[in-house]
């Protein structure tokens, strides 16, 4: 492409560029037609696998800059040398875990970060649109209906409650200072790519490991625990069409289903081979093997029926449960026409399948 075609080209910034969602994020948008600036936190460690395993990593668009969002005078000078149309927010230390054992860290680095980015916007670049990663974390447990963009809030840990501020720090730009700023409430959204920390991709790793005989037994917390799951390539699709809306405004992005960390262990090890069964009662429960199919039995022949391959440690539950477990993103779908198109049993069978060959080919 020649300079001239660069300067109708849209710029964006996204935040936090090696996660999941910023690698999705960047191969939408080049394949869109975007300039992408992708920040990393700085120290130079950051590894890029990520947009490395989506063929994005050396786009001759796609230019990987160091950015402290904790510093004020490094956002201003980014809206200043950049002068983005765009902003996607998504870096943040997004661990609800570890945010019950870094509430400092969590919720200021996540506060900081925003609120620096929307005050540089409004001094700098008052027309680059902004959005916001937002949680379904911020809604109550207890509301146990769909959860919509009117539901009420019960942040209950640190991470939830940095998010909520943030939620509120965007709409306040956005009523005081006319800053085009919209928030994506974004429900539980998985993929290959998502980090092993989260328990989706700690299931499929796991049962692709057992299946392949490198590992026997997967450790977890609550198997009762329900989320709505979708696949994060859709979610991108969402913040997208948020930001391309005529006016700012918030929006759940959900699928509407909602399955327990159970049922998802036993989808994962079915798309490994791997039939399973549970037995038991809280952290006495177990899974133990009731089928193997063929290529795994000759795989793994020392793979038992009856062999216990998941049991739980209560070292992962969390103070308390937290998160709805079910979303309506009815106001997506009109106002923006967003829909998913992957099912939680094609979310599994992609993430186990890129399990099973990442363990097939050593990585
Ligand atoms: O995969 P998780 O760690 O995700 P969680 O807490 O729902 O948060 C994710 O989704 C939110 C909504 O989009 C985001 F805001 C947030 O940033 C993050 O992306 O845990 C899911 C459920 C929990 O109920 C947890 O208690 O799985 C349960 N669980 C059971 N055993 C486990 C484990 N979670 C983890 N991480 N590890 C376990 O061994």
């Amino acid at each position: 492409m020649d300079d001239s075609s660069n300067l109708t080209m849209k710029t964006a910034v996204i935040t936090g560029v090696a996660g999941q969602d910023g690698a999705y994020l960047t191969r939408m948008l080049l394949d869109k037609g975007y300039q992408v600036h992708g920040t990393v936190r700085p120290g130079g460690s950051t590894d890029l696998w990520r947009l490395d395993s989506l063929g994005v990593r050396n786009h001759p668009h796609l230019h990987v800059l160091q950015h402290d969002l904790c510093s004020l005078v490094d956002s201003l000078a980014l809206m200043d040398r950049l002068q983005p149309q765009e902003v996607y927010h998504l870096a943040a230390q997004s661990s609800v875990a570890r945010s019950f054992e870094e509430p400092h860290a969590t919720v200021n680095g996540i506060q900081q970060g925003t609120l620096n980015l929307l005050e540089a916007i409004r001094k700098v670049t008052p027309t680059t649109r902004f959005f916001e990663a937002g949680t379904s974390e911020i809604f109550s447990t207890k509301h146990s209906a769909l959860c919509t963009e009117l539901t009420a809030f019960h942040p209950r840990n640190p991470y939830a409650l940095a998010k909520l501020s943030t939620y509120w720090a965007t709409v306040n730009y956005r009523e005081s200072f006319n800053v085009f700023g919209s928030v994506g409430i974004l429900f539980n959204h998985e993929s290959p790519l998502r980090d092993p920390r989260f328990v989706t991709r700690k299931i499929t790793s796991s049962a692709a490991r057992i299946a392949l005989g490198e590992a026997s037994v997967l450790e977890l917390g609550n198997l009762a625990a329900r989320r709505d799951w979708g696949y994060a390539g859709d979610y991108v699709e969402g913040i997208w069409r948020i930001l391309q809306a005529d006016q700012p405004d918030d929006f759940v992005l959900a699928t509407q289903r909602s399955a327990s960390v159970r049922d998802f262990v036993r989808l994962a090890f079915a798309g490994a081979g791997i039939g399973l069964a549970f037995q038991g009662q809280a952290e006495h429960e177990v899974a133990v093997v009731t089928d193997i199919v063929d290529g795994v039995a000759d795989q793994v022949p020392c793979l038992k029926l009856g062999q216990v391959v998941v049991r739980v440690n209560p070292d992962f539950y969390r103070p308390i449960e937290t998160g709805p477990s079910i979303g309506d993103p009815s106001k997506a779908r009109l106002a923006l026409g967003w829909q998913v198109s992957t099912s939680l049993e094609e979310l599994c069978k992609l993430m186990v399948s890129a399990d099973i060959a990442r363990v097939k080919s050593g990585g």
